[in-house]
């Protein structure tokens, strides 16, 4: 059967040699650290997809069941007419709620991970025969440009999960502000974003008794073997994830279990026991600390949905 998917590569052989480069850089800083963009090869995706059944990760179901209640309100205020673009599109489970709202003509889904990409698109594809599918395989923390070929004028983004969060403040802001520039007057941006809490909640939320956020952590390693000629044993290591509450962050490491000398792409990387490797970062807003920070990159907050406990919220901003 031919896939009904247009399918854009935006991830040049150039940009694949930037990421050793990218990589090494953060193993070689001190402290060391990797963009959790790293974790999300096929199965660092699939584990991801797990971590989001479980029942201490909040944010997914909790996001989705604001979208459901709110799906009709979001399509009088986004209108009905916009090509919609999901960025970090993943598994594409929460974009169905969106789609069968608004009836958009055109969808551009835009993932790191090529393959999960294209599954996912397809399976759109096949369930939505009205719909116009687009992937774009591209690298979103990165400036980029829409493909050619999407019909419609109006885009508008949507940008779940609280993806942002893996953000720094400052760099929220640069890429909201890159996205505002993408995005023409008319256009807007419906973000998940993921709320200040408890310490209790948070600190279960990123250690699942399950332990799959610990395999996810564990699995960049397994993934450094696969692609990046990495020497090492994974099970020297450990997960570890906390809240810390002066950033409002959550932190990811993996931590050294011995001194010893690894080796990636060639290069020796020395830790010491203890030491570990900041492997990811999930900043927490208030509604409104969100709102101003995107006011910053230019956009105008038009609505906001929340639950009724105050975990999560999505918003809608105007380009
Ligand atoms: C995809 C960045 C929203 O920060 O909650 C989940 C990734 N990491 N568990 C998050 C993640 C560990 C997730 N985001």
């Amino acid at each position: 059967m031919q896939s009904r998917v247009r399918f854009h590569d935006q991830q040049t052989a150039e940009v694949a040699g930037s990421l050793h480069e990218e990589l090494l850089a953060g193993l070689n800083a001190t402290p060391k650290f990797t963009s959790p963009k790293f974790f999300y090869d096929r199965r660092g995706s699939e584990l991801f997809d797990a971590i989001c059944e479980q029942p201490e990760y909040y944010p997914t179901r909790t996001e989705e069941s604001i979208l459901r209640a709110a799906a009709a309100e979001i399509a009088e205020v986004v209108g009905r007419d916009a090509t919609l673009i999901e960025l970090g599109s993943g598994a594409s489970r929460k974009i169905r709620l969106l789609l069968e709202a608004l009836q958009p003509a055109c969808y551009l889904g835009v993932d790191i991970s090529r393959d999960f990409l294209l599954d996912s698109t397809r399976r759109l594809a096949r369930d939505y025969p009205w719909l116009e599918v687009h992937a774009a395989c591209a690298d979103f923390s990165r400036p980029m440009a829409w493909p050619q070929g999407l019909s419609g004028e109006r885009p508008v983004a949507f940008f779940p999960g609280s993806s942002i969060g893996n953000f720094t403040p400052e760099e929220a802001e640069a890429f909201l502000a890159g996205l505002h520039d993408l995005l023409p007057a008319g256009g807007g941006l419906l973000i998940g974003v993921d709320l200040i809490k408890e310490r209790e909640i948070l600190d279960a939320a990123y250690n699942d008794a399950a332990g799959v956020t610990a395999a996810f952590n564990l699995n960049l390693l397994e993934r450094l073997r696969r692609e990046f000629e990495a020497e090492l044993e994974p099970a020297s290591f450990r997960h570890r994830a906390f809240y810390n509450e002066c950033d409002s962050r959550i932190e990811m490491h993996l931590v050294s279990l011995r001194d010893q000398a690894i080796r990636v792409a060639g290069e020796s990387v020395e830790f010491e026991e203890g030491e570990s490797l900041h492997t990811e970062s999930s900043y927490k807003y208030s509604i409104d600390g969100f709102a101003e920070l995107a006011g910053c990159a230019g956009f105008a907050r038009r609505a906001h949905w929340t639950d009724r406990d105050g975990l999560f919220c999505i918003q809608y901003l105007e380009s």
